[in-house]
């Protein structure tokens, strides 16, 4: 490889923040895919509707979801779980949109994740006001596997923590078309997201849409 070739490749690097020793906030990743990605996830919307969830206690959660993929992340009075049905339409929940799942792999390998196979995206949407706890991600078969997280829309304060609830966290920016992946060593750090403020943004409207890809099984 000559000296330009590297060069070449430092200018083809995503921008990037390491945020944890395996966690990486690539920005604007999906500056080119945002509305793709975004036509894709309404049409999935239209078979598989938003709707609010409920957690094991009875709390109704403010983000409305759906989910598309082989896999559906769900929570109701019988607990937190990955489902293949959706319990609205009682059929399989959409297929997850091929460059969705291209995009997820991509990026999982340029945080160092090789064999990431995507069988689940959660669709969450935030109008103002909406906001999610401090929570691990850890209904999954394999820690081993990276969660992939794509956001769009409004930005927002998304919460990084440590391995206890009570750790202390950090505020980082998510915004439009960012992708954060975190895996490995951070795999089960809790995470959260800050109540969304008012705006509206030219690409979503007065909303945040974030989309988790994750290998369920
Ligand atoms: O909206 C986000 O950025 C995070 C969503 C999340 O952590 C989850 O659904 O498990
Ligand atoms: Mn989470």
């Amino acid at each position: 490889m000559s000296s330009f070739d590297l060069f070449a490749n430092d200018f083809a690097e995503p921008m990037h923040t390491a945020i944890g020793e395996q966690a990486i906030l690539f920005h604007q990743f999906l500056g080119n895919t945002d509305e793709t990605i975004l036509s894709n996830v309404r049409e999935v919307l239209k078979v598989s509707p938003l709707r609010h969830l409920y957690t094991p206690s009875g709390h109704k959660m403010s983000v409305k979801s759906s989910n598309c993929g082989h896999y559906g992340w769900l929570t109701d009075k019988q607990g937190y779980r990955y489902q293949e049905i959706d319990p609205v339409t009682s059929k399989p929940w959409p297929q997850m949109p091929a460059n969705l799942s291209v995009k997820a792999v991509e990026v999982a390998r340029l945080a160092g994740f090789e064999s990431f196979q995507p069988d689940s995206c959660l669709i969450n949407v935030y109008l103002p006001g909406a906001k999610m706890g401090l929570h691990q991600d850890k209904d999954e078969s394999d820690f081993t596997k990276p969660i992939v997280s794509f956001s769009f829309g409004l930005p927002v304060d998304f919460l990084w923590g440590g391995f206890k609830r009570s750790d202390k966290y950090q505020k980082i920016t998510l915004q439009h078309a960012d992708a954060l992946v975190w895996g490995g060593k951070d795999r089960l750090r809790y995470h959260g997201v800050q109540q969304l403020k008012e705006g509206v943004h030219p690409t979503t409207g007065r909303c945040r849409v974030n989309l988790t890809i994750r290998q369920a099984d």
